[in-house]
């Protein structure tokens, strides 16, 4: 086998051009559907650390304007631990990694009312020339096509709760299983089946591991109730599974689980509270597919009275800094 391969470094390298504007006029040509920002582009050609960040989140996760002071908070605290952050969306058309402020600002005043866009969206929404806020597993497929290696997000979708009847498994899994992309999350919401959703990503091949902690966690909450598979003490030791994971051309994904820091933990019993209470009026109202997670979501943070958007914030927060500590450590592992 080669010592080397032919990669000049972890970070990935691009030659994709450089992003233009949102609102410039489309070309439907389709060929040359991405665009990466000029920051961002340099830095995975130089093989410095980069960081992807979904929009989804902010557009469908989270009310105007906390969602746009989060989307703000996270490039910047990206920066500040050593990486150059690239939210992701499709703007006019175009798959765009790395956004300017205003655009930043349109994603979070469009809100709900920007597509929402994973594997099965995204050529249809980029073909009309639209606008959407991707998923995880739409970021994870822009991180794939950029040469971006971890991604940090809130929490991933997973298997709902009475996915024996309707089959509603979020996409995220599958794309996870399909790409080397690391995701950073602080675990999966309890709106979902845990247990399940940790079942799925075992068949699917995903390396699960949470960071310093001996229960999976449960975005809100520290602990799930589900051991995690695998426990990593460190950034550093994350980025040795992430090397080791590429020297053998394994091609599957990484989901690292970060517990919320203790001191932004919530009140337990009042959010599953929130939570029984959100997915049940789901069920009544018969919200499905792609528009279960967002009515959740919302409900959850209307029953807690916004204490869930303050969790929800400080979770992404944290995540967002062990990201880009991940990919600085992974950027000097080896290359
Ligand atoms: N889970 C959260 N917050 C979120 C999401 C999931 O706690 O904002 C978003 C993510 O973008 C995720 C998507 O990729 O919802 C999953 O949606 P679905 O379950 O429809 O696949
Ligand atoms: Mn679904």
């Amino acid at each position: 086998l080669p010592a080397e391969t032919s990669e000049q470094s972890h970070c990935g390298k691009t030659s994709v051009p450089p992003a233009e504007p949102w609102n410039m006029e489309v070309d439907h040509s389709l060929e040359d559907r991405i665009r990466i920002k000029a920051e961002v582009a340099n830095a995975l050609s130089d093989g410095r650390p980069v960081v992807a960040l979904e929009s989804t989140i902010i557009a469908h996760g989270m009310p105007y304007p906390e969602n746009l002071a989060t989307a703000r908070k996270l490039e910047s605290i990206v920066r500040t631990n050593g990486a150059v952050p690239a939210t992701v969306a499709v703007l006019g058309g175009f798959l765009r990694i790395g956004l300017e402020e205003d655009e930043l600002a349109l994603l979070a005043m469009e809100g709900q009312s920007m597509a929402k866009v994973s594997r099965r969206d995204i050529a249809a929404v980029i073909s009309s020339g639209g606008n959407g806020a991707t998923t995880v597993a739409g970021t994870i497929i822009a991180c794939e096509l950029s040469g971006i290696k971890v991604f940090a997000t809130g929490g991933i979708g997973g298997v709902h709760r009475g996915a024996e009847h309707t089959f509603d498994e979020s996409a995220d899994l599958v794309e996870l299983s399909r790409s080397s992309v690391c995701v950073v999350s602080a675990g999966v919401k309890s709106i979902l089946d845990i247990p399940k959703t940790l079942e799925r990503l075992e068949t699917l091949g995903v390396s699960v591991v949470t960071l310093s902690a001996d229960e999976f966690p449960a975005f809100y909450m520290r602990k799930s109730g589900s051991r995690a598979p695998r426990i990593a003490e460190s950034e550093a030791e994350v980025a040795r599974i992430l090397s080791a994971s590429r020297g053998l051309s394994l091609a599957s994904g990484t989901l690292v689980a970060v517990p919320i820091p203790e001191q932004y933990e919530a009140e337990a019993v009042k959010l599953n509270q929130a939570i029984d209470r959100a997915v049940s009026e789901a069920e009544q109202n018969g919200i499905a597919g792609a528009a279960i997670t967002p009515f959740v979501l919302s409900k959850v943070v209307q029953y807690t009275g916004g204490e869930a958007l303050a969790t929800n914030r400080r979770l992404v927060e944290n995540n967002a800094a062990v990201a880009a500590r991940i990919a600085a450590e992974y950027c000097d592992c080896g290359s």
